[in-house]
């Protein structure tokens, strides 16, 4: 028998709503989602590998409990009640000595399903709930905040009607969405201009209108100079600036000295080409998407350079605008009602998280930074955190191993709830085996943007091993530790009608599409109606949330060191490749066949110099640790940056087909958890230095 389940891709976090043909029990065909514009049935690589996910062995196949030394990989196979009951009796052995809050959950974000898993901890009575995001968006989600009230989650790009486009390192034709990647070719096809700025040529600078190579960690330097061309020749909306941007006299002075020829010095790109640009995107305003993408710039500068980038936006006129930026609109402002939440249910902690012990100076918001975290596990400081869950997330994967030790040495339980033998779980004391997104149905999710939709995930086949589907294990902690009533459902059914409750919407509803829309046409905000949401109702420069954190509104541009290439010292630069994500798929059967390990980009003149010639076996060391990788000398790169892809050189032996295969670039991150980005501490994975030498 065949039928069709509508549901969302889960091998990478853009969750791209899919189509699934299953055919007497088994997955045979997926496909985007015909009905979502944007998809046009199209799948990347990595979505059409799904299947070799779900028929692999080598993924996680029941619950285990450590029983060698951390690390050593010994584990038992237990039942599921014998993991809650031992996960419930650990959590209170800690929270009795050192208090509610010492359990933390890092998860990698809240996205369209991401509540269940904080009802965890918020059901243990912690307020310790923190994601990835400031290794990857938290500066460009903190400077939207602060500039114009609403989160990155909260602004889309309409990619597909705009006339320029700007990327800053933002590789979107390979470290993609496909949504996204398909706007983006479209617009290319009817004529937008896209500018793409990287120390390397990657494959979407292969497809830009114009590409700007850029001296590694100097993308701020470029974005002063820009505004300064702009203020200085009038290239901004006037209209927009008067009545929507506070603080630009501020600006004016702040950006007075950054000219072009400075610039270019920094930077390297020439002068003439700043000021073209400038003028080109005054030209084509408002229809312009200046990206800060997710990951922004990686560097110490990377809060202020985003708020550079936003307010680029902001005097081109592109907030709130066709082929520009667009906010999203919540479900009330499209005259419907949202979903109930089940963290609402419970009652909020009172106690305070890691960061809001930590005095002022830099920004904090909904999810803790994991570089807080951190310092909390290592130094018992603000206060001790003992037990850790971590759900969808391999941060030790990403990560020195002195740090994971450092980590691991001072927790008494952790916890990890995942779908593969992550590098993680081989240091968790349990480890809890979720259904893979084929095997399980999700809460249902709100898709944010100028068009609200409801989305769900519904399971497609029964699963394979002793798994459990996310909503089952969150049931069975909070069960086994006496937080049951926070958890009443009997089925993922309960949950759906609790959320849709009031909502008008109903089961049955998503049956035909797997979503549900909440008003028929995109919403925009006339500039007669548009109201930000900062205390002023404007773009603020001067942001009331910066000055209520003793942050500063402008921070002053320095110059990165340069890196003694001569000597083989070079900037470490990293990325993703289109068919891989992070570190989760290179033990799939298909994905590691077409790439199975990566490689060190390196300039030609400096390999030359450095003795190294193509394909070369090079010894890369951050000073406490030396790999070995493969070169690819490439006049494509920048002389003082050494790149390779993510995620490669799994330690986990049990994935025996990417089991040390390449070189992880976390394992040259010496000292990642100490560099914090300037008003914002987050992560600053790029400011680091490696020394290259033939092997
Ligand atoms: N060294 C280094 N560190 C980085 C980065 C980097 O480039 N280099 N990038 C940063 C960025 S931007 C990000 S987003 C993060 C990403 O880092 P991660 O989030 O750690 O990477 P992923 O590969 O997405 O996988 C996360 C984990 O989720 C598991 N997983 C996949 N599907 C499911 C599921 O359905 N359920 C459960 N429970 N688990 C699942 C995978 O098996 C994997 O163990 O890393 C950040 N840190
Ligand atoms: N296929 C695939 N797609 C993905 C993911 C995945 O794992 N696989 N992950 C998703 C996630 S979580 C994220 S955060 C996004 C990340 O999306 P991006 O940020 O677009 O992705 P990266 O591959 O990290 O690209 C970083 C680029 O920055 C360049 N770069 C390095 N230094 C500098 C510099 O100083 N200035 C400039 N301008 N550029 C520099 C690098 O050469 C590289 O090309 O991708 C998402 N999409
Ligand atoms: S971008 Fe690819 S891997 Fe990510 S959700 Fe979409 S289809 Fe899946
Ligand atoms: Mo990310």
């Amino acid at each position: 028998m065949k039928t069709s389940v509508f549901s969302n891709c889960g091998m990478c976090s853009v969750r791209c709503p899919i189509k699934v043909e299953v055919t007497d029990g088994r997955v045979t065909w997926i496909e985007g989602n015909p009905y979502v514009p944007g998809m046009e049935g199209s799948l990347c690589a990595r979505g059409s590998a799904g299947i070799s996910l779900l028929y692999d062995f080598e993924r996680l196949q029941y619950p285990m409990i450590r029983t060698g030394p951390r690390g050593s990989g010994q584990f038992k196979r237990v039942s599921w009640n014998e993991a809650f009951n031992y996960i419930a009796e650990e959590v209170k052995k800690a929270q009795d000595k050192y208090g509610k809050r010492t359990v933390a959950l890092l998860d990698r974000g809240a996205g369209l399903f991401g509540e269940m898993q904080r009802l965890i901890v918020r059901g243990m009575g912690s307020p310790n709930y923190f994601n990835h995001d400031d290794f990857c968006r938290k500066n460009v989600d903190l400077a939207y905040q602060t500039l114009i009230g609403y989160g990155r989650p909260e602004v889309s790009y309409d990619f597909a009607n705009t006339k320029h486009m700007v990327f800053y390192g933002r590789n979107a034709l390979e470290a993609l969405g496909v949504r996204e990647a398909n706007n983006i070719v479209k617009a290319l096809e009817n004529g937008a201009k896209l500018t793409y700025i990287d120390v390397r040529v990657s494959k979407t600078a292969t497809k830009a209108t114009k590409y700007l190579q850029i001296r590694p960690g100097t993308d701020y330097a470029l974005n002063l100079a820009l505004i300064h061309v702009i203020l200085k020749e009038g290239l901004y909306d006037k209209d927009f600036v008067d009545r929507f941007l506070s603080g630009i006299t501020d600006l004016e002075n702040f950006v007075k000295n950054y000219t072009p020829e400075w610039a270019e010095k920094e930077t390297g790109i020439p002068a003439y080409e700043i000021i073209g640009l400038a003028r080109q995107l005054s030209i084509d305003k408002p229809k312009v998407i200046l990206y800060p993408g997710w990951f922004a710039a990686r560097t110490k500068d990377a809060f202020y350079f985003a708020r550079s980038v936003i307010i680029l936006n902001a005097l081109l006129g592109s907030i709130e605008q066709k082929g520009g930026l667009i906010v999203a609109k919540s479900p009330k402002e499209v005259g419907a009602k949202g979903l109930n939440s089940l963290l609402d249910r419970i009652p909020a902690p009172e106690e305070k998280r890691v960061e809001a012990e930590e005095g002022k100076g830099f920004l904090y918001d909904g999810a803790g930074h994991i570089l807080h975290l951190y310092r909390a596990i290592k130094r018992g400081e603000p206060y001790p955190v003992k037990a850790l869950f971590v759900v969808r997330y391999d941060p030790f994967a990403g990560i020195t191993h002195k740090d994971i030790e450092e980590i691991s040495n001072g927790l008494d339980l952790l916890v990890t709830i995942d779908v593969n033998y992550s590098a993680t779980s081989w240091y968790a004391d349990v480890i809890l085996p979720e259904s893979i997104y084929f095997e399980r149905s999700d809460i249902i999710g709100l898709q944010r943007g100028a068009k609200p939709a409801f989305v769900m995930r519904k399971q497609a086949v029964q699963p394979i091993y002793d798994t459990k589907s996310r909503w089952e294990i969150v049931k069975g902690i909070l069960t086994a530790y006496g937080a049951g009533e926070y958890m009443p459902y009997e089925s993922i059914e309960d949950i759906w009608n609790y959320q849709l409750e009031g909502t008008g919407v109903k089961i049955e509803d998503f049956e035909k599409s797997g979503q549900v829309a909440l008003c028929k046409d995109a919403k925009i905000y006339s500039r007669d109606e548009l109201k930000f949401k900062t205390p002023s109702g404007k773009v603020e420069i001067l942001s009331a949330k910066m000055a209520e954190r003793e942050v500063p509104y402008f921070f002053a541009y320095e110059s990165p060191v340069k890196p003694n290439t001569e000597e083989g010292e070079f900037r470490l630069v990293f990325g993703r490749m289109a068919v891989h994500t992070h570190v989760q798929t290179h033990n799939n059967r298909y994905l590691n066949e077409i790439v199975p390990e990566n490689e060190l980009w390196i300039n030609d003149k400096i390999a030359s110099k450095l003795g190294i010639k193509n394909g070369d076996w090079v010894e890369v060391s951050s000073g406490d640790y030396t790999g070995k990788i493969r070169a690819k000398v490439t006049p494509f790169i920048h002389e003082e940056s050494v790149f390779m892809y993510r995620g490669f050189e799994n330690e986990v032996p049990w994935k025996t087909r990417s089991y040390g295969k390449g070189l992880n670039e976390g394992r040259l991150l010496k000292g990642a958890f100490e560099r914090m980005a300037h008003g914002s501490h987050t992560g600053a994975l790029f400011e680091n230095f490696v020394k290259v030498k033939k092997a």
